[in-house]
């Protein structure tokens, strides 16, 4: 038998956590031979710390037979030692009245915290997904609070967006979602992400000529797929949250089981390639083997994708103005 493996959970008791614990525990992220330890975080507030008890009680309650452990506390040191895997899922919500900004400077504070605490206990070979957001900027910073950690090993989630970008072609074409190959979702986890079907087969075929209706990807398909966020608060009255955590489960599988040449789309930190300044988190199309992701490279920009990723790189960059102070 596999000797177990650590994986930590922020945000444990929040309604991704919910979604996404029960899964990991299952085997459904790292395989139905890959006994798992939960180390999970949870604001040291009474009630955090109390809904988390209720959830690792009923993760004791499923009787996981891959399920070799649990930890549940208010100390990121604590939850992040030794951890093979972290999903970094915690953040704080933007509260009535609080501006972009005044969110992008209280999540700075968690993911320096979080970047430190990874730096100094985690296993050195640890792969970190970022959920929370704005998910590439908080990347961002806990990868520049961990400086003896490789820069690799951060991510940020884009694979809702592809996820959903997938969906809603396959909902247009009428085919299977899994005939779908070569989707890409360039950017930032924002309603500025670009959703770029040039490079897409379908059953084999080239997605812009099956559809064969450009004024349908760019006014109703782009905007939908970046929308799609806001579409789910308004009608579920909460923002997505089991579609979130399935996200998660895919990044992670893939990075650490591998895509079998399939591309997916992973935030990770950019080598300087398409335009994208180094070190920026920005959402690119990789393919996974050996528990590592490489970028598709010399992918053609036109254009009209220029613009795009421009247009979400410099949210990208405003946002990372936004911190810099606080990063030293
Ligand atoms: P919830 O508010 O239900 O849960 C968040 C949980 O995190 C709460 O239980 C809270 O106590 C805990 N928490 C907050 N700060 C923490 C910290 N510093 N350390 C540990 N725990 C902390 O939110 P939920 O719906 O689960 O969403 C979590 C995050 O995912 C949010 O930031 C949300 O915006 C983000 N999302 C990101 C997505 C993506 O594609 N990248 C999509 C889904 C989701 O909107």
């Amino acid at each position: 038998a596999k000797a177990p493996v650590r994986v930590a959970v922020t945000g444990a008791a929040g309604q991704i956590g919910y979604a996404l614990l029960f899964r990991i525990a299952s085997g459904e992220m790292l395989g139905k031979d890959q006994p798992v330890i939960l180390q999970m975080l949870e604001l040291p507030m009474e009630k955090a710390q109390q809904a988390l008890k209720g959830v690792m009680m009923e993760l004791e309650d499923c009787a996981f037979p891959l399920l070799a452990g649990m930890v549940g506390t208010d100390d990121p040191r604590v939850a992040f030692k030794d951890a093979d895997y972290a999903l970094l899922v915690g953040a704080r919500p933007r509260g009535p009245g609080m501006e972009r900004k005044d969110l992008l400077m209280e999540n700075a504070k968690i993911f320096i915290e979080q970047g430190k605490a990874l730096n100094d206990v985690a296993a050195r070979n640890i792969k970190v997904l970022v959920v929370g957001n704005p998910a590439n900027t908080n990347a961002y910073i806990a990868m520049k609070s961990a400086p003896s950690l490789p820069k690799e090993n951060f991510t940020a989630m884009l694979r809702l967006d592809h996820n959903r970008a997938l969906s809603q072609l396959a909902t247009k074409t009428g085919k299977p979602v899994d005939s779908i190959e070569k989707m890409v979702v360039w950017g930032n986890h924002s309603p500025t992400m670009y959703p770029d079907y040039r490079f897409t087969t379908i059953a084999g075929q080239a997605a812009p000529a099956l559809v064969n209706d450009e004024a349908w990807y760019k006014n109703e398909y782009i905007p939908k797929v970046g929308k799609r966020g806001a579409a789910i608060i308004e009608a579920r009255g909460l923002s997505s949250a089991a579609s979130a955590a399935n996200a998660a489960i895919d990044h992670m599988r893939d990075w650490a089981l591998g895509t079998n040449g399939k591309w997916v789309t992973m935030g990770i930190p950019s080598d300087g390639s398409y335009g994208i300044p180094q070190d920026v988190i920005y959402g690119v199309p990789v393919t996974c083997a050996n528990g590592k992701y490489e970028r598709i490279t010399g992918l053609e920009i036109d254009a009209f994708s220029r613009e795009k990723m421009d247009f979400t790189l410099n949210e990208l960059k405003e946002e990372q103005d936004g911190v810099k102070a606080l990063l030293g």
